[in-house]
């Protein structure tokens, strides 16, 4: 009952707000390893903060005994000290498959530490979790009825209480009262309906400067937008434009860190039909980024600028922008473009896409229908044209592959990689990188992040197959962007699929 009351307060405090990392796609989606156990993390975020997120745990080994789960700060103050962790529960039909449930008491880039134990000893490791209240849960007229009835009833019940108290408190059995006894009842009556009328007042003022309160600490997760500019002809200037006056205050765009390899990953995509994408990395120019663009077909483009704060929260910046023809440099470093059919509808559920020199990427999808909300693992296999596993993959800005999962409304736009959804940065940052990205430390993966500017290391061998962990967050029709590197070569394989 109590946790109930907690709830309805919270559900009437909380106040509409929306998207933070990714857009429309608040569900964290993570692979990676915590010492010998390779396990797969799902993190359901609440819609309202606080709130309850939901753990899923899953590992691939058939060794592990018992998985702990804690909330915790990204960084910074509180980190170092977490609550008592919860002991996740195993499922009884899967014993590879556990889940738990936790409080995610504030706002902000926070992190869900998981531990483990089992045959080969402990493991652990930090997922993080970008934090936000995203609607408003409005009270059901049935329970505000019920409370207000209540009310009244209590207010009305109290001065009554008070007036036969005063009236008939001190009467032998069958004495009636005096007059002067129901006079004074009279005054006691009228003095408590002050009273109770003072009281629910002040409840009432009590209860707008909590509100109040609670709406200014949340908008601050208004996101903010990409506000763009053209100028020379060629040039992209694209300033964050904070939908809240907060925004700008929390977030200094000069303190924005590298994300695997840099400050801002920018989406060009076409609009409507998804038939060309562009995929860049602008420059900062103090508060704001410029791209000099490449040839661009004229044309109307929807814009996603990935960032990370110093905190280790991930911000998509969305907008759009209407481009003349550009004449631009040719492609160079990192930046890569895709050029194909529009998505319609009937070319849903692809598995092969064929790339410019014969090979292909598969998308090993198996039978069954996708579904929304559902954790999955996107396998890709690169293949030559003869249908073997290619021999030269490379690192793409520090992993295998980048996957862009995109829906034919643009309402939900998620930018994913082997080790998930969570930004490489924040990676980092949950696990222990003391002052931000580290210096080409690599993390709990084997996936690297590089300061900006530093060569690649070449790993001797990277592997034709790709995996991304995700799940969509609703029903419809979607483009996956699988995008890796050959042989110097940036090659997209492009996926449409239709989610249940
Ligand atoms: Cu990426």
């Amino acid at each position: 009952m109590h946790r109930r009351a907690v709830g309805i307060f919270v559900l009437m405090l909380a106040t509409a707000l929306s998207v933070g990392a990714h857009v429309g796609s608040s569900d964290v989606f993570f692979e990676g390893d915590a010492g010998a156990y390779h396990l797969y993390v799902t993190v359901r975020v609440p819609q309202v903060i606080p709130g309850i997120a939901e753990i899923e745990v899953r590992s691939a080994s058939n060794d592990v005994e018992k998985i702990e789960i804690v909330p915790m700060r990204l960084s910074g103050a509180g980190s170092d000290f977490p609550p008592t962790p919860d002991v996740a529960e195993r499922s009884k039909q899967d014993p590879h498959f556990f889940t738990g449930s936790l409080w995610l008491m504030e706002s902000g880039a926070l992190k869900v530490r998981v531990s483990v134990e089992g045959s080969k000893g402990k493991g652990e490791l930090a997922v993080p979790v970008p934090a936000f209240a995203r609607r408003t849960l409005p009270m059901e007229r049935s329970l505000g009825g019920l409370l207000g009835f209540l009310m009244v009833f209590l207010a009305v019940g109290l001065v009554f209480i008070a007036g036969a108290a005063s009236r008939e408190g001190n009467l032998e059995p069958g004495e009636t009262p005096s007059p002067a006894k129901k006079r004074r009842a009279r005054v006691v009556m009228a003095i408590t309906a002050v009273v109770v009328l003072g009281i629910l007042f002040l409840g009432k003022a009590w209860w707008g400067a909590e509100a109040t309160n609670y709406k200014r600490t949340v908008s601050f997760f208004k996101p903010p937008l990409a506000e763009t500019e053209l100028q020379n002809g060629n040039r992209l200037v694209i300033r964050a434009k904070g939908q809240d006056p907060e925004w700008s205050k929390e977030v200094n765009m000069d303190e924005v860190i590298p994300d695997h390899n840099h400050l801002m990953h920018l989406f060009l995509i076409s609009a409507p039909g998804m038939d060309r994408m562009w995929h860049l990395h602008p420059e900062r120019e103090g508060s704001k980024f410029v791209d000099d663009l490449p040839d661009i077909p004229a044309g109307h483009y929807e814009v996603f600028a990935d960032i990370v704060d110093k905190a280790g929260f991930p911000w998509t910046l969305v907008g759009q922008v209407d481009l003349p023809q550009i004449n631009g440099a040719p492609l160079t470093g990192d930046d890569s473009t895709w050029t194909g059919t529009a998505l319609t509808p009937q070319s849903a559920d692809a598995s092969v896409a064929q790339l410019a020199d014969g090979g292909r990427i598969v998308w090993e999808k198996g039978s069954a229908p996708l579904v929304a909300n559902t954790a999955m693992v996107f396998k890709f296999k690169v293949e030559d044209k003869d249908g073997n596993p290619v021999k030269d993959m490379q690192q793409y800005m520090g992993m295998a592959g980048h996957a862009e999962f995109v829906s034919a409304d643009m309402s939900v736009f998620a930018h994913i990689h082997p080790a998930g959804s969570a930004s490489m940065a924040a990676l980092e940052l949950a696990n222990g990188a003391p002052n931000g990205p580290p210096n080409g430390a690599c993390g709990i993966t084997d996936q690297c992040v590089m300061p900006t500017g530093m060569a690649m290391p070449m790993p001797a061998q990277v592997s034709p197959e790709v995996s991304f962990p995700y799940g969509f967050p609703k029903a419809g029709e979607y483009r996956i962007f699988v995008q890796v590197k050959r042989a110097g070569q940036v090659e997209a394989g492009v996926f449409d699929a239709h989610v249940q």
